[in-house]
């Protein structure tokens, strides 16, 4: 069954230039897209990886306007961020580009009119949501109101973000403009719409009969939306950022931003290969991968495929569409409006010199079947005792044995023997995983096979202990050092699609040029080279970063918890009398320590005024006792007494507890006596 294809087009899902990229984005489409084309890239395979940001759409209309600033300000500034950083973190584009350039404009525009040109399309009218005052169509995201499930004011016409339900803006209670706060009236409109139910049937057959081996999560969800039965999309909306709609009639309304985005791949090609983008696209012998994130797939199995459908001339579907599942972040899921993410370009800052690290970890605990957990605590510990002490350790040891014992001269081998047969067999089997494991999209378990290789190394140095034999034989020592150097040429190659700034820089010290995949296995180092001066590949990550990261989360967590505060409902009504019968007063601290086998409660001696009382707070976790003594607090003087783990305590103190649990003592704005009472 399987086709033997002449070249590879991969391309990756277009970010949204409305914000940086992050963990989620990596994981899930850059990292293994960039593991894949490397790869081919090693085979020697024709591949070329397209990728661009994506710039139009509501999101970044709302941005801009947010800001004051114009849609073009907006996704001028992620773009470039979002470039770079990628560059940075080692993502090999061929291309990066985006849909605002002059080349998709036209391309985009073309593709619909040809659509349109051969009645591609069908036509409908709606009411739309329409601010009379701005006089403006109002996308879903523009129109804001009452979430009819929560109840919580500012939910948008496409979802409720204080509880996730998903709406349409006409089920919003009190809808307003997000423009001008006027209330919102609805408005005929009419729209192009692609009538996916036209392709119901060949979708079916080329996804559910000849595709079976997709990834179980795109398969299913293909299959459920094809069951569900497919209906006409609109692929235009009344906006002004965006592709203008190419047709008489057609002022105001842009090209959908989900009809013009995936199209961003033919025009990045095309920017790419201006003579031979064709090839890549229309060739039955080039295979299209798209790298794509879990909440895109129907865009790209069903709807992108229909619109090449409906194009014809020759465009060539995907032949396979990997989507992972979601990475959280510390058991939490990843959000831009909750900033709940580690941004690639902080990253970068934060941790210099150390993409690999973050790509070995993105790859090793990748959310290929289900969602999975991106904590901090496994980033050190997999850098720790995976890059350094297993990668780095073997290609340590095996470099400075050399230099100790012969100069860095790669020593001629001699008679080899079991453990070299059994290292050589060893290597072949985990290249031969690996391949296999790359070659289906499994990036985990091929992984996991190239850093096998290192483990060989270690295993294969401890048991045949050169150190221990440079005194009796030597002859044997350069056997072995000969094989180790070579696992690390091995190594030099497999890693470089996960790791390739450590690739990079052990090909160096190895003298290898121009790697390829098929030199694992082979010793390409020949005896008599002079290795470079061996360095370290991975370098421990000390406790103090990973604590200036958790660090960060919380107070992102402590900020969120304010911004999300909900006060307690108001109490029922009280006459002024009954307030009146509550004494309340200040007073000083003249002691105040840790109530013994209690983290909770602190011990307050008060000076009323009048004598000095005890009374006892739940407030420990807040405060250190210390810095309380001297200071003026806030109480309840008349209160029954209550006896608090053992304490008889006379009155109660008193504090506010903020959004985020913390508890603040309230006190007299300046010094007053001690026993004034308050009003
Ligand atoms: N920009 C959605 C996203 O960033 C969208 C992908 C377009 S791919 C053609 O998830
Ligand atoms: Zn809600």
């Amino acid at each position: 069954m399987e086709k033997n294809f002449k070249r590879t087009l991969v391309t990756t899902a277009l970010p949204y230039a409305n914000g940086p990229v992050h963990i989620g984005h990596l994981a899930g489409v850059y990292v293994p897209a960039d593991i894949y084309t490397r790869y081919l890239r090693l085979q020697g395979r024709d591949v070329v990886m397209i990728g661009g940001s994506d710039e139009h759409g509501v999101p970044i209309t709302l941005k801009a306007r947010k800001e004051g600033v114009t849609p073009q300000d907006i996704v001028d500034r992620y773009h470039a961020i979002i470039r770079d950083s990628m560059k940075e973190l080692g993502i090999s584009f061929d291309i990066y580009s985006r849909t605002t350039s002059e080349i998709h404009n036209h391309t985009a525009s073309e593709f619909f009119r040809r659509l349109y040109d051969n009645d591609k399309f069908t036509v409908a009218t709606s009411l739309q949501p329409y601010d009379e005052q701005a006089g403006e169509f109002l996308a879903d995201r523009y129109v804001v109101g009452t979430c009819p499930r929560c109840g919580k004011d500012g939910a948008y016409g496409d979802q409720c973000e204080a509880c996730g339900t998903s709406l349409n803006a006409t089920d919003l209670i009190n809808p307003r403009s997000a423009l001008t706060s006027a209330p919102v009236s609805m408005r005929e409109t009419t729209h192009w719409f692609l009538p996916l139910d036209r392709y119901e049937s060949d979708l079916r057959k080329w996804i559910l009969e000849g595709h079976t081996e997709w990834k179980t999560n795109v398969y299913g969800q293909c299959k459920s939306w094809l069951d569900l039965g497919l209906q006409p999309r609109a692929v235009s909306r009344d906006l002004k950022w965006g592709v203008p709609v190419p047709v008489e009639g057609a002022e105001g309304k842009v090209l959908y931003v989900w009809f013009d985005a995936p199209i961003g791949y033919i025009s990045n090609t095309k920017e790419l290969l201006p003579d031979t983008w064709e090839t890549y696209w229309k060739d039955p012998e080039t295979r299209i991968i798209n790298f794509i994130g879990k909440d895109n797939i129907v865009f790209h199995c069903i709807v992108f495929p229909a619109m090449l459908m409906a194009y014809g001339d020759g465009f060539q579907l995907p032949d396979n569409v990997p989507a992972n599942e979601f990475l959280n972040l510390e058991g939490d899921k990843i959000s831009t409006s909750r900033n709940w993410a580690v941004w690639l370009h902080e990253y970068l800052r934060d941790f210099p010199g150390r993409q690999d690290t973050l790509r070995y970890v993105l790859t090793a605990n990748a959310p290929e079947t289900k969602d999975n957990d991106f904590t901090w605590a496994d980033f050190q510990a997999r850098n720790n005792n995976e890059l350094v002490a297993v990668l780095g350790n073997f290609v340590n040891r095996a470099m400075v044995l050399t230099h100790k014992y012969f100069d860095g001269v790669v020593p001629q081998p001699g008679e080899l023997t079991e453990a070299e047969t059994k290292v050589a067999a060893e290597v072949e089997a985990a290249k031969n995983a690996l391949t296999e494991a790359i070659e289906t999209f499994h990036f985990r378990e091929a992984l996991k096979q190239a850093m096998e290789i290192a483990r060989i190394g270690n295993r294969y140095l401890q048991e045949s202990e050169p150190w221990k034999l440079a005194k009796t034989d030597m002859g044997r020592v350069a056997t072995i050092l000969y094989t180790a150097v070579n696992l690390c040429a091995d190594l030099a190659v497999a890693c470089e699609p996960f790791l390739p700034f450590a690739a990079a820089r052990l090909a160096a010290m190895l003298r290898l040029e121009n790697i390829s995949w098929s030199m694992i296995g082979t010793n390409p180092v020949a005896p008599g080279t002079q290795l470079g001066t061996p360095e370290l590949l991975f370098e421990k990550i000390e406790d103090e970063a990973i604590a200036a990261q958790m660090k960060r989360l919380e107070d992102i967590k402590k900020q969120n918890q304010i911004a999300n505060f909900k006060p307690e409902p108001q109490a029922p009504e009280i006459d002024f009398e009954t307030f009146e019968k509550a004494d309340l007063r200040v007073g000083t601290v003249l002691e105040c320590e840790k109530v013994k086998k209690s983290n909770k409660i602190l011990k307050f001696l008060i000076d009323d005024g009048m004598e000095k009382r005890i009374i006892v707070s739940g407030i420990a976790q807040h405060y250190d006792p210390k810095d309380l003594v001297g200071t003026q607090v806030c109480f309840i003087a008349n209160l029954a007494p209550r006896k608090i783990m053992g304490i008889e305590s006379r009155g109660m103190i008193l504090s506010a507890m903020n959004a985020d649990g913390r508890l603040v003592l309230i006190a007299p704005r300046s010094e007053v006596a001690a026993g004034a009472q308050i009003k």
